[in-house]
């Protein structure tokens, strides 16, 4: 397979990609789609999980002539050590991400917030009341100073679990509490897990991989979960919106930027500024028509989600948006942004600038962005970028046609307002479409692209068979702007390809099959529907009752494992389109395909197709509907005469 000879064709389903990756071969620039290639066969150590460099006896790795290291450590502890890792690499992203948002929150709240501001006071005091904070009679900044502080708390604590904990049903925190998974203060957390990883610490594979399931849950109900409130009370809780997706929506005669990564607080700034009358005069006065700013990655759905910016593509759209020759300037923050950028931009225009301290690449400016000054901090950046437009050069340009229309911003709230309406939002519609069996069920389709395999195609043939089959989609990340870049996230496309039970219930309350729910720290608000859905009742008393299905197709980046253990700890099944580095270890690979079932009542799975994750989705989602009973059939009896005697038919 590595020697195979792959055609753009191969690499992506969307044409805009397919002829970007074609240009790229015509101007000689490498890009991840040739890098791949260039790795070869990648190591089968690495793959199994059975590389050890945790200390300098090492690099140890197992195999049958060596079943252990030097020190001793089997398969099971370096496979789960490993594992353990790279959880808490993705719960330190969100939640690291998280903290900077409540450190914003509280410096709005003491009123040194930069241009920033409480954008979402009823998101601001309903959060307040969840954590039991006296919000009545007070104003909103002692509102959010309390919230801020709670918050910081929820990080730094020592020996108290995590209050976000207690969103969660209480059944459920029953679970954890017995299984001895309910975490401390998630730096904490970070910091034992890799205490207990360093070399001659934690051996039992069992033990670690408690830990690891610990650590995850203080990403998803703790830092991610966190994060999106926060920004939901900073930025405003989103609501559905229109926009619009893929490399199409860059400007022939306007000055492109494309904002990249994942943190909302300089991109939402960007995208105000970039309506600032003395920026669109500056662009005016450099001779462009104006300012495009469109946004990559989870960066992308934040400003999507909450004013409507268009998504310039997904994440193994970030090289092909430079090699457009159309872009003046990317503009990265932190996650998901690769350190060739600089590289591809060399044989172009753009300049790639980054602007948080922690997030520096060579080669790229930096313009460290001052959120005490975010007004003069955007305005730097977008009138840098104007200044670039001279030097674009028509004859290096390609900006595909294609870009679709679409309809994102479907937080919790606004699902629960679509279905109910001001009066009675609530999810009581659902969860009754859920018990007739009109909607078999809720899957969330989430995560990355990888160049190890066809870029889109098995998201959005997951998502295809699954709306066919009466399956609501919810999706957040780069899958949600799969789906977007197909033209299949407003209700007018995807509804002809719905089942008739999903479509006859989302035509009536007027949502689309899929639901784009916003950035990958906004899994945690999937959690949430899933728990408003356990509180409406009729479908268990616990997330693990609920026919529901957690899918990462074609995921790349430790943020997505950690995610999935979160979803599993929360009891939700989660299917991968290709598995973990742990099959050197059948005990740990045991554990969490199967063993996991018995603790939390859900466990990973590997489909390495659409078909057989549509197929494992639907057989999931139809033995909880067995559980629950709501899979009831009326019993045919044909009457006999004494039956019809009876009836006095
Ligand atoms: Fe080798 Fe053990 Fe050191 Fe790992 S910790 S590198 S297995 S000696
Ligand atoms: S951006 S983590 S590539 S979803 Fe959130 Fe996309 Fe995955 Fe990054």
């Amino acid at each position: 397979m590595a020697n195979e000879v792959k055609t753009s064709t191969d690499r992506a389903v969307d044409a805009a990609s397919i002829a970007l990756i074609d240009k790229a071969g015509c101007d000689c620039v490498d890009t991840c789609f040739s890098r791949m290639d260039t790795q070869k066969n990648q190591c089968t150590f690495g793959t199994k999980g059975v590389c050890c460099k945790i200390c300098h006896m090492g690099p140890c790795r197992i195999t049958p002539k060596s079943p252990r290291g030097v020190c001793g450590a089997d398969a099971d502890t370096i496979v789960a050590r490993n594992f353990l890792r790279e959880v808490s690499g993705g719960t330190a992203a969100h939640s690291d991400h998280a903290r900077h948002l409540v450190l914003l929150l509280r410096n709005v709240a003491q009123g040194h917030g930069g241009g920033y501001e409480i954008k979402d006071e009823r998101a601001l005091r309903y959060s307040a009341r969840l954590y039991q904070i006296e919000e009545i009679g007070r104003t909103k900044e002692a509102v959010a100073l309390d919230l801020a502080n709670l918050f910081l708390g929820e990080f730094t604590s020592q020996e108290e679990p995590l209050k976000t904990l207690q969103l969660a049903p209480t059944k459920r925190q029953a679970i954890w509490e017995k299984h001895g998974v309910v975490p401390f203060g998630v730096d904490r957390m970070v910091v034992e897990a890799m205490h207990r990883t360093t070399m001659g610490v934690d051996h039992d594979y069992r033990n670690l991989l408690r830990h690891a399931f610990c650590v995850s849950l203080a990403d998803g109900w703790g830092g991610a979960r966190i994060g999106t409130i926060a920004s939901d009370i900073l930025f405003g809780t989103p609501t559905p919106i229109r926009g619009a997706a893929n490399l199409g929506v860059l400007g022939e005669k306007t000055v492109n930027i494309i904002v990249h990564g994942h943190d909302p607080t300089l991109s939402d700034m960007l995208a105000v500024m970039v309506d600032d009358p003395e920026i669109k005069a500056y662009a005016k006065s450099a001779g462009a028509e104006g300012v495009t700013l469109a946004g990559l990655c989870c960066t992308a759905n934040e400003i999507l989600m909450r004013h409507g910016i268009p998504v310039a593509g997904n994440f193994l759209q970030q090289e092909l948006a430079i090699i457009t020759g159309a872009v003046e300037m990317m503009v990265v923050d932190v996650q998901c942004c690769m350190p060739s950028l600089p590289l591809v931009a060399k044989s172009y225009h753009t300049e790639v600038v980054s602007t948080a301290d922690m997030a520096q690449t060579t080669g790229a400016a930096h313009m460290r962005f001052d959120e005490h000054d975010g007004v003069g901090s955007a305005k730097a950046i977008l009138k840098r970028a104007i200044d670039n437009y001279k030097n674009r050069d028509p004859k290096k340009v390609l900006i595909p046609k294609h870009s679709e229309q679409m309809v994102a911003g479907f937080s919790v709230e606004a699902i629960k307002y679509m279905l109910g309406g001001s009066y009675r939002a609530s999810f009581r519609p659902l969860n009754d479409a859920i018990m007739q069996g009109r909607i078999r069920g809720v899957v969330g389709i989430v995560g990355c692209n990888n160049p190890k395999s066809k870029s889109d195609e098995y998201t959005n043939d997951l998502t295809t068979e699954l709306i066919k089959q009466n399956v609501l989609v919810l999706k957040t990340g780069c899958s949600a702007i799969s789906s977007g870049k197909r033209g299949w996230l407003t209700p007018e496309t995807a509804l002809q390809f719905a089942g008739a039970g999903l479509r006859e219930v989302c035509e009536a309350v007027g949502i689309p099959p899929i639901l784009h729910m916003g950035s990958c720290v906004d899994n945690s608000r999937l959690l949430e529907a899933a728990t408003e859905i356990v509180h409406e009742g009729g479908l268990g008393d616990d997330l693990s009752k609920v026919p529901a299905v957690g899918v990462a197709p074609e995921w790349m980046s430790e943020k997505a494992i950690a995610i999935g253990c979160y979803f599993v700890a929360s009891g939700v099944d989660v299917i991968l389109g290709h598995p973990f580095y742990i099959s050197g270890s059948e005990n740990v690979t045991h554990y969490l395909n199967a063993g996991t079932k018995e603790d939390f009542g859900a466990s990973f799975h590997v489909c390495d197709s659409a078909a057989d994750a549509a197929a494992r989705c639907l057989q999931l989602l139809e033995e909880k509907r067995e559980k629950l009973g709501i899979n009831r059939k009326v019993e045919r009896k044909l009457l006999d005469m004494k039956d019809r005697r009876e009836a006095n038919v």
